[in-house]
């Protein structure tokens, strides 16, 4: 761990002592007793202990000392769920009356669970291509949902892993006109659970599409710290492609920076001192390339 993430890491202890000190003279509560744990899942626990045997007690804090977490309970209550544990880890529990003063009890007992190892795939996502366009594919699908982790997807084009991302929605772009490509998604849980969805052979047309999207409207450019710049600009539309599927070339200075596909926004840097120019340029999916909408950006400076 790097001196600041242990510093980080530190921190909420010193939170934790700072606001359940005691009062100089003042009693503390009894600490809570028997604490337990009632239920358990894969991902949760719940937890129980016996009410403070002394002081007027405001609120119960439940320190979680596996990941420095902590959790206040009202009073009136002696139960705690906790939810989204990670999978295959030993979690480890005490709780501690604080009283309407602000002074801290001691410890209760320690409670132990060891979460069992993730060994569930994801539910499986259901694929679909609402657009095929000559040189690009645009792909859709269910969410899959996982029983501990978060998901990330994989598009696979012809058995190959063509892209990674949490987003359940992706274009490729880069295609052949007249050919066909067997496509699936494959979704994987944080312990490396997968599973994979229908495959789809998907056919993308002939080329023939002549007309270029509209330009880029309205593009605006505000400078960010003197050497980035954030763009943003109305879509452009086409005779043929929707606008989620229609990509936008980003030009620093005349130069090719990155491209967007249905995304309207981008950050660009400087690449000069002084006024820098950027330039937009909506692609479809044939290729045919609208006129550029231009933005200068004065008083930029190298990063
Ligand atoms: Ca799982
Ligand atoms: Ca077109």
């Amino acid at each position: 761990m790097s001196v600041r993430g242990a510093a980080r890491a530190a921190l909420p202890a010193l939170v934790i002592l700072a606001l359940v000190a005691p009062e100089a003279g003042a009693a503390s509560p009894a600490a809570p007793t028997n604490l337990r744990i009632t239920a358990s899942t894969s991902s949760t626990v719940t937890l129980a202990w016996d009410t403070s045997k002394s002081g007027s007690i405001a609120y119960y804090m439940v320190l979680e000392k596996s990941t420095w977490s902590h959790f206040n309970v009202p009073a009136s209550q002696t139960t705690f769920t906790r939810t989204r544990l990670a999978a295959n880890v030993t979690h480890s529990w005490v709780v501690r009356a604080v009283d309407t003063r602000g002074n801290g009890s001691r410890e209760s007992n320690t409670v132990s669970y060891k979460t069992p190892p993730d060994v569930t795939a994801p539910s499986t996502p259901t694929l679909s291509a609402p657009f095929v366009g000559a040189k690009r594919v645009e792909l859709d699908w269910t969410d899959s949902v996982d029983d501990v982790s978060g998901v990330t997807y994989t598009v696979n084009v012809n058995g190959s892993p063509a892209r990674t991302d949490t987003l359940s929605h992706a274009v490729l772009d880069g295609l052949s006109p007249s050919t066909s490509y067997a496509v699936n998604v494959s979704a994987r849980d944080r312990a490396g659970n997968s599973v994979t969805s229908n495959t789809l052979t998907v056919t993308t047309p002939a080329a023939t599409d002549t007309s270029p999207p509209s330009a880029p409207g309205n593009l605006m450019g505000l400078e960010v710290g003197s050497c980035e710049g954030w763009l943003s600009w109305d879509p452009s539309t086409d005779d043929v492609d929707p606008a989620s599927t229609i990509r936008y070339d980003a030009y620093v200075n005349g130069v090719f920076d990155s491209a967007t596909i249905g995304y309207t926004k981008s950050i660009v840097y400087a690449t000069k001192n002084g006024t820098n120019t950027y330039t937009i340029v909506a692609v479809d999916s044939a290729g045919n390339e609208s006129q550029p909408s231009t933005v200068e950006i004065p008083n930029m400076f190298l990063c």
